[in-house]
């Protein structure tokens, strides 16, 4: 589906005094005449002009991203759908590019105080919330960013600009069961009924959860990797799991910053890993005891992490829903190249 322009309000031209808050109210005005559904989270989902749903912040913070923010061509951009690894790659990208400055073997990491949503923001959740404009002309190249937004959807910067974007896809049915388990943390805390796993997978297979249709977010990143692979990467998690190591070269590689022969003999790329690994991460401080600041709230670091395997939707989801997932996956991908 295309973007469709009318739909857009223009950033605020030189000259034009519109103030931040000004800017996110029309936004929130703009959004709030647009259809809307319950959902698994305790949110309802806006449909967006070009066809998906997220709640309103996020909804909003995407539109002002798009008016404001100025890509560079070194920014490097984490997208992911969210319950995808985006924790994961976060963490990997950033003990990655600043290898240098914080060996991952290192005993004073960031990551022991800063969890993975500190150190490389959402524009989306983190950036462009609560009428902010955040002011990100003096970060240091290479800037690192994170959105769950859509290809079709990405502030038009960084497509433009060229940047590096960095996808991550999971198995849907690994990607539901993590969302429903997390979104029931969520009603529960708020007072509301937990969902039925079932009620979940309906949600989820008419394309409301967040950032979806699941297939359509899939399907733009893999298409704008298939027509730019040196603009974007695309990774699955369950090659991730099976081979991390990999992973990190092609990802160092991808933004510029390859191994070198001296970095292989000290085995850099397995301390990266192993810093990143679930089982490392899940026992830092910043993890058990850290909190992050998100649209929806402030959120435990440790709710990030649960079981993170491949597979667990077997232990939640009956065949027959299985099925029906595998069977829109499989209708959705034909003839685009990519497998269920
Ligand atoms: S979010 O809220 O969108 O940022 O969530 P996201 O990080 O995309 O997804 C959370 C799931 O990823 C698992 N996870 C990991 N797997 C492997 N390695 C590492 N380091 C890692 N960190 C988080 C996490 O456990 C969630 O998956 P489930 O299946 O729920 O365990």
């Amino acid at each position: 589906m295309s973007s469709s322009p009318s739909m857009r309000i223009s950033p605020p031209q030189e000259g034009e005094a519109k103030t931040n808050e000004e800017l996110y109210q029309q936004f929130t005005n703009l959004v709030s005449s647009w259809p809307c559904s319950p959902a698994l989270s305790n949110y309802q989902l806006y449909r967006h002009d070009n066809g998906w749903h997220s709640s309103l912040a996020p909804m909003v913070g995407t539109m002002v991203a798009d008016a404001c923010f100025a890509a560079r061509p070194s920014d490097i951009i984490v997208a992911t759908l969210p319950k995808s690894g985006t924790t994961w790659i976060k963490a990997l990208l950033y003990s990655t590019v600043h290898r240098r400055e914080h060996p991952a073997d290192s005993c004073g990491h960031p990551f022991n105080i800063h969890g993975p949503h500190e150190c490389i923001k959402f524009l989306d959740y983190q950036l462009y919330t609560q009428n902010r404009i955040p002011d990100l002309d003096e970060l240091p190249d290479p800037r690192l960013f994170a959105t769950h937004v859509p290809f079709v959807s990405l502030p038009r910067s960084v497509v433009a600009s060229g940047c590096k974007i960095v996808y991550v896809c999971r198995d849907p049915k690994d990607t539901l069961i993590s969302h429903w388990n997390f979104a029931n943390k969520f009603r529960v805390r708020d007072g509301l009924e937990p969902l039925s796993v079932e009620t979940a997978a309906d949600y989820f297979c008419d394309g409301v959860s967040p950032f979806g249709p699941y297939w359509d977010h899939v399907l733009g990143y893999w298409r704008a990797h298939s027509a730019n692979p040196e603009q974007v990467l695309f990774f699955r998690y369950e090659e991730m799991s099976r081979d991390p190591a990999e992973h990190v070269r092609r990802l160092a590689k991808f933004v510029g910053c390859p191994f070198s022969v001296e970095e292989e003999e000290v085995c850099a790329v397995d301390a990266i890993v192993k810093l990143c690994s679930f089982e490392h991460m899940t026992g830092l401080e910043a993890t058990k005891g850290g909190k992050t600041e998100l649209t929806f709230g402030v959120v435990e670091n440790s709710s990030f992490f649960r079981r993170g395997q491949v597979g667990d939707w077997e232990n939640h989801l009956s065949p027959e829903t299985a099925r029906k997932i595998d069977a829109i996956s499989e209708a959705k991908f034909r003839g685009s190249g990519l497998s269920v």
